[in-house]
Protein backbone atom coordinates (compact mmCIF):
# COMPACT_ATOMS: atom_id res chain seq x y z
CA UNK A 1 0.00 0.00 0.00
CA UNK A 2 0.93 3.27 -0.56
CA UNK A 3 0.03 6.12 2.74
CA UNK A 4 -1.35 9.42 0.83
CA UNK A 5 -3.16 12.17 2.29
CA UNK A 6 -6.42 14.36 0.95
CA UNK A 7 -5.40 17.43 -0.31
CA UNK A 8 -7.96 20.22 -1.42
CA UNK A 9 -5.60 22.70 -3.11
CA UNK A 10 -4.21 25.31 -1.78
CA UNK A 11 -6.97 27.85 -2.52
CA UNK A 12 -9.33 25.60 -0.40
CA UNK A 13 -7.25 23.47 1.99
CA UNK A 14 -5.48 24.95 5.53
CA UNK A 15 -2.92 22.06 5.14
CA UNK A 16 -0.35 22.80 2.76
CA UNK A 17 1.67 20.67 0.84
CA UNK A 18 4.82 21.32 2.80
CA UNK A 19 3.49 20.31 6.02
CA UNK A 20 2.05 16.97 3.92
CA UNK A 21 5.65 16.26 2.86
CA UNK A 22 6.66 16.48 6.80
CA UNK A 23 4.38 13.52 7.68
CA UNK A 24 6.38 10.04 7.92
CA UNK A 25 5.79 7.93 5.52
CA UNK A 26 3.34 10.11 2.94
CA UNK A 27 4.68 10.87 -0.24
CA UNK A 28 1.51 10.77 -2.27
CA UNK A 29 -1.63 13.00 -2.25
CA UNK A 30 -5.13 12.76 -3.54
CA UNK A 31 -6.38 15.67 -5.02
CA UNK A 32 -8.96 17.29 -7.44
CA UNK A 33 -9.55 20.39 -9.20
CA UNK A 34 -12.13 21.58 -6.65
CA UNK A 35 -13.47 24.59 -8.61
CA UNK A 36 -14.97 22.12 -11.62
CA UNK A 37 -18.58 21.25 -11.37
CA UNK A 38 -20.01 17.81 -12.24
CA UNK A 39 -19.96 17.19 -15.85
CA UNK A 40 -17.00 19.48 -16.38
CA UNK A 41 -14.07 18.47 -18.91
CA UNK A 42 -10.69 18.54 -17.11
CA UNK A 43 -8.35 20.08 -19.63
CA UNK A 44 -4.73 18.34 -19.61
CA UNK A 45 -3.01 22.08 -18.91
CA UNK A 46 -5.19 22.32 -15.36
CA UNK A 47 -3.99 18.58 -14.67
CA UNK A 48 -0.50 18.59 -15.36
CA UNK A 49 -0.57 22.46 -13.96
CA UNK A 50 -1.66 21.04 -10.59
CA UNK A 51 0.23 17.65 -11.02
CA UNK A 52 3.65 20.37 -11.12
CA UNK A 53 2.65 22.08 -8.13
CA UNK A 54 1.98 18.80 -6.09
CA UNK A 55 5.64 17.21 -7.57
CA UNK A 56 7.34 20.55 -6.97
CA UNK A 57 7.10 20.50 -3.44
CA UNK A 58 8.17 16.53 -3.75
CA UNK A 59 5.10 14.95 -3.34
CA UNK A 60 3.36 13.35 -6.21
CA UNK A 61 -0.36 12.90 -7.16
CA UNK A 62 -1.71 9.22 -6.24
CA UNK A 63 -5.10 9.46 -7.41
CA UNK A 64 -8.38 11.78 -7.86
CA UNK A 65 -10.38 12.20 -5.13
CA UNK A 66 -13.40 13.15 -6.81
CA UNK A 67 -14.05 13.35 -10.46
CA UNK A 68 -17.96 13.93 -9.49
CA UNK A 69 -20.43 12.46 -11.36
CA UNK A 70 -23.37 14.67 -13.11
CA UNK A 71 -27.08 13.95 -11.62
CA UNK A 72 -28.01 13.48 -15.69
CA UNK A 73 -26.17 10.69 -15.47
CA UNK A 74 -27.93 9.11 -11.83
CA UNK A 75 -31.00 10.23 -12.78
CA UNK A 76 -30.47 8.58 -16.31
CA UNK A 77 -32.27 11.62 -17.79
CA UNK A 78 -32.04 12.38 -21.71
CA UNK A 79 -28.93 14.40 -21.99
CA UNK A 80 -26.73 11.87 -19.78
CA UNK A 81 -24.68 10.71 -22.77
CA UNK A 82 -23.44 14.49 -23.15
CA UNK A 83 -22.04 14.38 -19.44
CA UNK A 84 -20.96 10.70 -19.67
CA UNK A 85 -18.78 12.15 -22.76
CA UNK A 86 -17.31 14.79 -21.24
CA UNK A 87 -16.35 12.39 -18.27
CA UNK A 88 -14.74 9.96 -21.28
CA UNK A 89 -12.98 13.09 -21.72
CA UNK A 90 -11.42 14.12 -18.50
CA UNK A 91 -10.81 10.20 -17.99
CA UNK A 92 -7.89 10.35 -20.88
CA UNK A 93 -6.69 13.92 -19.87
CA UNK A 94 -6.08 12.50 -16.78
CA UNK A 95 -4.41 8.92 -18.36
CA UNK A 96 -2.57 11.05 -20.72
CA UNK A 97 -1.31 12.84 -17.67
CA UNK A 98 -0.35 9.43 -16.01
CA UNK A 99 -2.97 9.00 -13.47
CA UNK A 100 -4.61 6.64 -13.02
CA UNK A 101 -6.94 6.15 -9.87
CA UNK A 102 -10.20 8.30 -9.85
CA UNK A 103 -12.53 7.86 -7.00
CA UNK A 104 -16.30 8.59 -7.49
CA UNK A 105 -19.46 8.29 -5.73
CA UNK A 106 -23.29 7.56 -7.36
CA UNK A 107 -25.36 9.02 -4.36
CA UNK A 108 -28.73 11.28 -4.61
CA UNK A 109 -28.57 14.71 -3.86
CA UNK A 110 -26.30 14.79 -0.47
CA UNK A 111 -22.65 13.21 -0.37
CA UNK A 112 -21.67 11.58 2.75
CA UNK A 113 -24.31 13.17 5.73
CA UNK A 114 -23.29 14.19 9.42
CA UNK A 115 -25.66 15.84 11.42
CA UNK A 116 -22.97 17.17 13.85
CA UNK A 117 -19.94 18.79 12.52
CA UNK A 118 -18.02 19.67 15.76
CA UNK A 119 -19.88 17.44 18.55
CA UNK A 120 -17.88 17.91 22.02
CA UNK A 121 -15.80 15.04 23.01
CA UNK A 122 -14.65 14.66 26.90
CA UNK A 123 -11.27 15.23 26.04
CA UNK A 124 -12.02 18.47 24.32
CA UNK A 125 -11.45 17.71 20.60
CA UNK A 126 -14.25 17.80 18.64
CA UNK A 127 -15.72 15.49 16.01
CA UNK A 128 -18.27 14.86 12.94
CA UNK A 129 -21.42 12.90 14.46
CA UNK A 130 -24.57 11.28 13.15
CA UNK A 131 -27.84 10.28 14.83
CA UNK A 132 -30.70 8.72 12.79
CA UNK A 133 -33.14 10.74 14.95
CA UNK A 134 -32.05 13.91 14.10
CA UNK A 135 -32.34 13.38 10.41
CA UNK A 136 -35.76 12.19 11.11
CA UNK A 137 -36.53 15.32 12.64
CA UNK A 138 -35.09 17.28 9.56
CA UNK A 139 -36.24 19.07 6.51
CA UNK A 140 -33.78 18.14 3.92
CA UNK A 141 -34.14 21.92 2.67
CA UNK A 142 -33.05 22.65 5.90
CA UNK A 143 -29.93 20.23 6.20
CA UNK A 144 -27.56 22.68 4.63
CA UNK A 145 -28.20 25.36 7.48
CA UNK A 146 -28.44 23.20 10.19
CA UNK A 147 -24.47 22.35 9.65
CA UNK A 148 -23.42 25.46 7.80
CA UNK A 149 -22.43 27.43 11.34
CA UNK A 150 -19.80 24.88 11.91
CA UNK A 151 -17.68 24.67 8.47
CA UNK A 152 -15.29 27.19 9.90
CA UNK A 153 -15.23 28.79 6.40
CA UNK A 154 -14.79 26.20 4.40
CA UNK A 155 -16.07 24.46 1.32
CA UNK A 156 -17.24 21.09 1.90
CA UNK A 157 -17.16 18.44 -0.95
CA UNK A 158 -20.66 18.46 -1.59
CA UNK A 159 -21.67 20.42 0.24
CA UNK A 160 -21.27 23.29 -2.11
CA UNK A 161 -23.71 26.13 -1.43
CA UNK A 162 -24.71 26.75 -4.93
CA UNK A 163 -25.82 22.67 -4.89
CA UNK A 164 -27.59 23.29 -1.44
CA UNK A 165 -29.90 26.23 -3.32
CA UNK A 166 -30.95 23.67 -5.20
CA UNK A 167 -31.84 20.67 -2.83
CA UNK A 168 -35.62 21.10 -3.89
CA UNK A 169 -35.01 20.75 -7.63
CA UNK A 170 -32.99 17.69 -6.98
CA UNK A 171 -35.28 15.93 -4.70
CA UNK A 172 -37.71 16.65 -7.30
CA UNK A 173 -35.55 15.11 -10.21
CA UNK A 174 -34.95 12.15 -8.26
CA UNK A 175 -38.58 11.36 -7.84
CA UNK A 176 -38.41 8.05 -10.20
CA UNK A 177 -35.65 6.95 -9.45
CA UNK A 178 -35.42 4.09 -7.14
CA UNK A 179 -32.74 1.70 -5.93
CA UNK A 180 -33.45 -0.51 -8.90
CA UNK A 181 -33.08 2.46 -11.55
CA UNK A 182 -29.83 3.70 -9.44
CA UNK A 183 -28.19 0.70 -10.53
CA UNK A 184 -29.18 0.39 -13.86
CA UNK A 185 -27.61 3.97 -14.59
CA UNK A 186 -24.79 3.05 -12.64
CA UNK A 187 -24.27 0.11 -15.41
CA UNK A 188 -24.74 2.42 -18.56
CA UNK A 189 -21.89 4.51 -16.92
CA UNK A 190 -19.72 1.87 -16.23
CA UNK A 191 -20.21 0.31 -19.42
CA UNK A 192 -19.90 3.79 -21.15
CA UNK A 193 -16.73 4.49 -19.38
CA UNK A 194 -14.60 1.29 -19.01
CA UNK A 195 -13.03 1.26 -22.94
CA UNK A 196 -11.55 4.36 -21.59
CA UNK A 197 -10.28 3.15 -18.15
CA UNK A 198 -9.14 -0.29 -19.73
CA UNK A 199 -7.15 1.98 -22.30
CA UNK A 200 -5.61 4.44 -20.16
CA UNK A 201 -5.23 1.70 -17.08
CA UNK A 202 -7.84 4.13 -14.83
CA UNK A 203 -9.03 2.36 -11.92
CA UNK A 204 -12.13 3.54 -10.78
CA UNK A 205 -13.08 3.27 -6.98
CA UNK A 206 -16.60 4.18 -6.50
CA UNK A 207 -17.15 5.57 -2.54
CA UNK A 208 -19.63 3.79 -0.46
CA UNK A 209 -22.38 5.95 0.85
CA UNK A 210 -22.47 7.64 4.29
CA UNK A 211 -24.00 7.02 6.31
CA UNK A 212 -24.37 3.01 4.40
CA UNK A 213 -28.43 3.61 4.18
CA UNK A 214 -31.44 5.78 2.72
CA UNK A 215 -31.10 8.89 3.66
CA UNK A 216 -34.57 11.39 3.30
CA UNK A 217 -35.68 8.61 1.28
CA UNK A 218 -33.49 8.51 -1.26
CA UNK A 219 -32.04 5.59 -3.15
CA UNK A 220 -28.25 4.53 -1.65
CA UNK A 221 -27.01 1.64 -3.22
CA UNK A 222 -23.15 1.19 -2.54
CA UNK A 223 -24.06 0.37 1.31
CA UNK A 224 -23.14 -3.21 1.58
CA UNK A 225 -21.38 -6.81 0.71
CA UNK A 226 -24.13 -7.80 -1.03
CA UNK A 227 -24.83 -4.75 -3.20
CA UNK A 228 -21.42 -3.70 -3.93
CA UNK A 229 -20.68 -7.47 -5.85
CA UNK A 230 -23.60 -7.26 -8.03
CA UNK A 231 -21.81 -3.89 -8.55
CA UNK A 232 -18.41 -5.61 -9.52
CA UNK A 233 -20.30 -8.75 -11.39
CA UNK A 234 -23.06 -6.27 -13.16
CA UNK A 235 -19.71 -4.81 -14.84
CA UNK A 236 -17.13 -7.33 -14.48
CA UNK A 237 -14.12 -5.79 -15.39
CA UNK A 238 -10.89 -5.36 -12.91
CA UNK A 239 -10.82 -1.24 -13.52
CA UNK A 240 -14.31 -1.62 -12.11
CA UNK A 241 -13.28 -1.19 -8.52
CA UNK A 242 -13.89 0.61 -5.06
CA UNK A 243 -13.22 2.61 -2.83
CA UNK A 244 -12.87 0.89 0.34
CA UNK A 245 -14.15 3.56 3.06
CA UNK A 246 -14.02 1.81 6.91
CA UNK A 247 -15.88 4.47 8.50
CA UNK A 248 -19.02 4.64 5.40
CA UNK A 249 -19.88 1.02 5.55
CA UNK A 250 -18.89 1.06 9.19
CA UNK A 251 -21.87 3.37 9.61
CA UNK A 252 -24.25 -0.02 9.66
CA UNK A 253 -22.71 -2.13 12.30
CA UNK A 254 -24.03 -5.33 10.17
CA UNK A 255 -21.41 -4.66 7.95
CA UNK A 256 -18.33 -7.27 8.94
CA UNK A 257 -15.63 -5.30 7.36
CA UNK A 258 -12.42 -7.46 7.40
CA UNK A 259 -15.41 -9.79 5.50
CA UNK A 260 -15.89 -7.12 3.13
CA UNK A 261 -12.51 -6.11 2.21
CA UNK A 262 -11.31 -10.41 1.82
CA UNK A 263 -14.20 -10.25 -0.46
CA UNK A 264 -13.08 -7.71 -2.71
CA UNK A 265 -9.40 -8.78 -3.32
CA UNK A 266 -8.19 -7.21 -7.05
CA UNK A 267 -10.99 -4.65 -6.69
CA UNK A 268 -10.33 -2.56 -3.61
CA UNK A 269 -8.66 0.43 -5.70
CA UNK A 270 -8.12 2.77 -3.07
CA UNK A 271 -8.86 2.76 1.10
CA UNK A 272 -10.12 5.45 3.27
CA UNK A 273 -9.30 4.21 6.49
CA UNK A 274 -10.96 5.55 10.63
CA UNK A 275 -12.36 4.49 12.74
CA UNK A 276 -16.26 5.46 14.46
CA UNK A 277 -17.43 5.53 18.24
CA UNK A 278 -20.99 4.54 18.35
CA UNK A 279 -22.81 5.12 21.62
CA UNK A 280 -25.83 3.72 20.47
CA UNK A 281 -26.96 1.58 17.02
CA UNK A 282 -28.31 5.03 15.68
CA UNK A 283 -25.92 7.32 17.24
CA UNK A 284 -22.40 7.75 16.11
CA UNK A 285 -19.35 10.06 16.15
CA UNK A 286 -15.86 9.89 14.46
CA UNK A 287 -13.47 8.96 16.69
CA UNK A 288 -9.33 9.19 16.79
CA UNK A 289 -7.71 6.38 14.59
CA UNK A 290 -6.51 4.14 17.31
CA UNK A 291 -9.07 0.77 17.69
CA UNK A 292 -9.27 1.63 21.73
CA UNK A 293 -11.03 5.28 20.63
CA UNK A 294 -13.66 3.73 18.79
CA UNK A 295 -15.68 0.93 17.44
CA UNK A 296 -13.62 -0.86 14.88
CA UNK A 297 -10.34 -3.13 15.33
CA UNK A 298 -8.13 -1.48 13.09
CA UNK A 299 -5.54 -3.90 12.83
CA UNK A 300 -8.35 -6.37 11.51
CA UNK A 301 -9.21 -4.26 8.78
CA UNK A 302 -5.71 -3.22 8.00
CA UNK A 303 -5.01 -7.46 8.22
CA UNK A 304 -7.65 -8.05 5.73
CA UNK A 305 -5.99 -5.26 3.46
CA UNK A 306 -2.37 -6.74 3.89
CA UNK A 307 -3.93 -10.44 3.32
CA UNK A 308 -5.67 -9.47 -0.42
CA UNK A 309 -2.54 -7.91 -1.42
CA UNK A 310 -3.66 -4.68 -1.23
CA UNK A 311 -1.38 -2.32 -2.90
CA UNK A 312 -3.34 0.88 -3.72
CA UNK A 313 -3.25 4.37 -2.14
CA UNK A 314 -4.53 4.32 1.12
CA UNK A 315 -5.53 7.97 3.19
CA UNK A 316 -6.36 8.37 6.90
CA UNK A 317 -9.92 9.70 6.91
CA UNK A 318 -12.01 12.54 8.88
CA UNK A 319 -9.76 13.55 12.00
CA UNK A 320 -10.96 15.20 15.40
CA UNK A 321 -9.97 18.85 15.43
CA UNK A 322 -7.87 18.74 17.58
CA UNK A 323 -4.80 21.43 19.50
CA UNK A 324 -7.00 24.34 18.53
CA UNK A 325 -6.73 23.73 14.80
CA UNK A 326 -9.34 25.07 12.26
CA UNK A 327 -9.69 24.01 9.62
CA UNK A 328 -12.62 21.93 7.53
CA UNK A 329 -14.42 19.76 9.55
CA UNK A 330 -12.84 16.10 9.14
CA UNK A 331 -9.77 17.40 7.26
CA UNK A 332 -7.27 18.94 9.57
CA UNK A 333 -3.84 18.60 9.52
CA UNK A 334 -2.97 17.38 13.10
CA UNK A 335 -5.33 14.44 13.58
CA UNK A 336 -4.88 12.88 10.27
CA UNK A 337 -1.31 12.80 10.74
CA UNK A 338 -1.37 10.75 13.99
CA UNK A 339 -3.99 8.94 11.77
CA UNK A 340 -1.27 7.85 8.79
CA UNK A 341 1.43 7.45 11.57
CA UNK A 342 -0.67 4.90 13.16
CA UNK A 343 -1.82 3.52 10.29
CA UNK A 344 1.71 2.73 9.18
CA UNK A 345 2.45 1.48 12.68
CA UNK A 346 -0.13 -1.07 12.24
CA UNK A 347 1.19 -2.17 8.53
CA UNK A 348 5.11 -2.50 9.54
CA UNK A 349 3.70 -4.66 12.27
CA UNK A 350 1.53 -6.82 10.25
CA UNK A 351 4.49 -6.89 7.15
CA UNK A 352 6.86 -8.29 9.64
CA UNK A 353 5.00 -10.75 11.29
CA UNK A 354 3.73 -12.24 8.15
CA UNK A 355 7.11 -12.83 7.18
CA UNK A 356 8.25 -14.09 10.40
CA UNK A 357 6.05 -16.66 9.71
CA UNK A 358 6.44 -17.22 6.54
C1 LIG B 1 -16.01 12.69 2.68
C2 LIG B 1 -15.49 11.97 1.51
C3 LIG B 1 -16.49 11.94 0.37
C4 LIG B 1 -15.87 11.32 -0.85
C5 LIG B 1 -16.81 11.28 -2.04
C6 LIG B 1 -16.19 10.53 -3.18
O1 LIG B 1 -15.26 13.15 3.47
O2 LIG B 1 -15.04 10.72 1.83
O3 LIG B 1 -16.90 13.25 0.11
O4 LIG B 1 -14.75 12.07 -1.22
O5 LIG B 1 -18.00 10.68 -1.72
O6 LIG B 1 -16.75 10.97 -4.37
Amino acid sequence: MEMTFRWFGKDYDTVTLEQIRQIPGVKGVITTLYDTMPGDIWSRERIRMMKEEVEASGLHVSGIESVNVHDSIKIGDKDRDRYIDNYIETLKNLGEEDIHMVCYNFMPVFDWTRTELARLRPDGSTVMAYTKEAVDALDPEKMFDSIAGDMNGSVMPGWEPERMERVKELFEMYKDVDDDKLFENLKYFLERIMPVCNEYDIKMAIHPDDPAWSVFGLPRIIINKENILKMMSMVDDPHNGVTFCSGSYGTNINNDLPDMIRSLKGRIHFAHVRNLKFNTPTDFEEAAHLSEDGSFDMYEIMKALYDIGFDGPIRPDHGRMIWGEKAMPGYGLYDRALGATYLNGLWEAIVKESERCK
